[in-house]
């Protein structure tokens, strides 16, 4: 038998070593990393986002399977809190994100786009935990067509005992988010994070069944060609948003991108740059997103990534709610790109 030359062995061991490690740095060990302690927070840091993982795979795996069972696609026949009509999906996922936390001593409240008022676990939870705010299922009417959807989260610690559970503590900045990002169910899933040490992205082996980094430390370009909204509502909004639509339209080097699901167009954005909007209208000036579960989360990602976030007059992050389902504009991507809009709305051109 003839022998592989030495250096041979040694770059064939090094390129399993380094796959091995690849294929090891889970999304748990990442959390641990990121917080440089195997202290009681980091524990309970890398424990949550473990089981929004697990909601992920959960919610990933009825997704794959969607158009072979009953039940999973169409509507439920129920109105939600925001006067949407629910999909079967919507309380699927809503209800995994309450399952994966039962028990577990770690989140306390629960509050989504879903429910009204946020969902309290009890059992095993001393004062002072966590609050996971949640978007189950963002880009719903991507479901019965086998199109791209999310799930966006962002976790908060409790401030105070919530005894008359108003969950009043919840009405603040989005400077005091701990954790937040989203999942991708797309060709493949994804899970993008954020601690507020830059901003992470893993994908979903199926063989392994875990989350396995893919990219450290993701930094959004300052510009980029795409520009990412429902132009449906074009005679909806004020004059200066339909002004900015103008000017990318004679300017050469832009082009337009819309999936129904905002995490896709967020995502496409954070990778490739651009700008996404989601604007008020006359009759709307709030528009139609809302800001504890799905704006705020992914502002705080954005700018970890060296965007920015804005209402248009506010950024996203110091937008202070007045209730738990408030809504807001929401002007997201490159720094260039959003100031572009910006000098639109604050100047008119
Ligand atoms: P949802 O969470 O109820 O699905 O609403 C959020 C979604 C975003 O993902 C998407 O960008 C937007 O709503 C699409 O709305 P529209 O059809 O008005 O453009
Ligand atoms: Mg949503």
């Amino acid at each position: 038998m003839t022998q592989a030359p030495e250096s041979l062995n040694l770059s064939v061991n090094d390129a399993t070593k380094k796959s091995l490690d690849r294929d090891c740095t889970t999304l748990s060990r990442h959390v641990l990393e990121q917080m440089h302690s195997f202290g009681a927070e980091a524990q309970d840091l890398s424990a949550v986002m473990n089981r929004i993982a697990l909601a992920g795979k959960l919610i990933a795996r009825r997704l794959s399977r969607a158009g072979l069972m009953e039940g999973v696609l169409g509507f439920s026949g129920d109105i939600n809190v925001q006067g949407e009509s629910v999909k079967n999906m919507d309380v699927y996922a809503n209800d995994v994100f309450i399952s994966v936390f039962k028990q577990s001593g770690l989140v306390c409240r629960l509050a989504s786009e879903e429910m009204e008022a946020p969902y309290y676990i009890p059992e095993n939870c001393p004062i002072g935990r966590y609050t996971l705010l949640y978007d189950p299922i963002d880009g719903s009417s991507n479901t019965d067509t086998n199109l791209s959807l999310g799930s966006i989260f962002s976790l908060r610690q409790q401030q105070g005992d919530d005894k008359d559970q108003t969950a009043s503590d919840l009405l603040t900045n989005g400077h005091k988010q701990i954790a937040a990002g989203y999942i991708l169910y797309g060709p493949s899933t994804m899970l993008v994070y954020t601690m507020g040490n830059g901003v992470h992205s893993f994908t979903l082996d199926p063989s392994l069944g875990e989350f396995i980094l893919s990219e450290e430390n993701i930094r959004i370009p300052n510009h980029g060609s795409v520009y990412s909204v429902n132009e449906g509502n074009f005679w909806q909004w004020e004059e200066s948003m339909r002004e900015y639509i103008r000017y990318v339209h004679r300017t050469e080097g832009y082009t337009a991108r819309y999936s129904g699901a905002m995490v896709s167009d967020i995502h496409r954005i954070l990778v490739q740059g651009g700008v996404f909007l989601y604007p008020g209208t006359i009759q709307k000036p709030e528009g139609k997103l809302r800001l504890l579960y799905e704006t705020a989360p992914l502002a705080f990602v954005i700018e970890q990534a060296g965007g920015r976030a804005t209402t248009g007059l506010v950024d996203i992050l110091d937008v202070v709610p007045k209730k738990l389902h408030q809504r807001t504009p929401l002007i997201i991507g490159s720094k260039q790109d959003v100031a572009k809009v910006e000098s639109f709305i604050q100047n008119g051109h």
